[in-house]
């Protein structure tokens, strides 16, 4: 039997790459660009597996698609509506990267708050004893009230490990949850006024695109520490910068930027900022789980049977 076509357009980590040669008709292609395929090429294809945006004209002009596996639960790359219209499936890797990304947060909200990168620097540039102690952090965990912007599987993991430091936790989601004893708020300015520690871990939609702007920032305070792990499209960057210039807040640790990988110069320059190359999920652990679950879906698909993480603008679609 003839093997399904799977085609991954732009760069993709290696252990995918290895498993849908192993399983599939791999092609691959530079970017999501129509111009780098035949007529040929164009019917043949059946499933994508890839990490990049792909515009809809890119969907549209694969008449036999049936399924998009995409790596990574944040899937703003891609128009899942147009594609569940089009009755394509689209799959992401939700879970498996969930403990991952909350370790990295309370790691970057350390980071910010004890300033332990410049901390080492400190060291490592001899200062220590060419200069002598490096200073008491003004800003510490001690007495936060944290809130969270997004109480789904990731928000949770983060509270569950802030837990642990014994801070007071808040947050907020469009529906209140059941089962949490964190206070829930119904706007994002209500929470912004009752805590001082915010930590974003929304999808990137267009309800939470800038929703992290002057007044929510303000609202924080001069102690206000945001901190950023779910998409650089939710702060509204230029007030984030105007208020870490004017120390409207006090601090911020960034993950995730609007320009990755070439963000704001600002948050390099900026001295009370703390930044990753957007790396929360990224040890090798996590991003194997993610690359077998991402082609995993793939599998099941071309074996009839359900894919295991539909998104749900998608999860109506038959499996064929
Ligand atoms: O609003 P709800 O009740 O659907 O709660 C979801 C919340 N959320 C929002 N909260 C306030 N305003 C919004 N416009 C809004 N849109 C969504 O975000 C839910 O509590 C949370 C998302 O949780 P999950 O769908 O379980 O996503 P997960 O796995 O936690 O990942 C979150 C994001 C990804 O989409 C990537 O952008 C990033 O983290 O890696």
């Amino acid at each position: 039997m003839t093997k399904p076509v799977v085609l991954i357009p732009g760069s993709i980590y290696e252990h995918v790459v290895k498993r849908v040669d192993a399983d599939f008709e791999m092609l691959r292609i530079d970017g999501a660009d129509l111009k780098l395929l035949s007529d040929a090429q164009r019917s043949q294809i059946k499933g994508i597996a890839s990490a990049i945006h792909l515009p809809n004209d890119f969907i549209r002009g694969l008449p036999s698609l049936e399924i998009i596996a995409h790596f990574g639960v944040g899937y703003d790359v891609i128009d899942a509506k147009f594609a569940g219209e089009n009755n394509v499936m689209v799959c992401n890797t939700p879970d498996v990267l969930s403990e991952e990304v909350a370790d990295t947060t309370i790691g970057l909200l350390l980071n910010t708050l004890r300033e332990l990168p410049k901390a080492e620097a400190h060291i490592r540039n001899g200062d220590w004893v060419g200069k002598g102690n490096y200073r008491l952090t003004p800003l510490t965990m001690r007495n936060r009230t944290v809130g969270i912007y997004g109480l789904g599987r990731i928000g949770q993991e983060i509270a569950k490990r802030l837990e642990g430091f014994g801070v007071e936790i808040h947050y907020h989601t469009r529906t209140e949850k059941s089962g949490f004893s964190y206070k829930y708020h119904s706007t994002l300015l209500d929470m912004a006024n009752a805590v001082d520690t915010l930590i974003s871990i929304v999808p990137g939609t267009s309800a939470t695109t800038k929703s992290i702007n002057a007044e929510i920032l303000k609202a924080l305070g001069s102690d206000g520490v945001f901190i950023n792990v779910g998409r650089g499209s939710v702060a509204d960057e230029d007030a984030l910068i105007e208020a870490l210039q004017n120390k409207t807040i006090a601090a911020a640790g960034l993950d995730v930027f609007e320009n990755e990988p070439d963000p704001r110069k600002d948050f390099f320059t900026l001295d009370n900022v703390s930044v990753l190359p957007h790396v929360a999920s990224a040890s090798v652990h996590t991003r194997n789980a993610m690359g077998d679950l991402q082609v995993d879906n793939l599998v099941n698909w071309f074996s009839g049977k359900a894919p295991i993480s539909p998104v749900p603008e998608t999860a109506h679609i038959a499996t064929k």
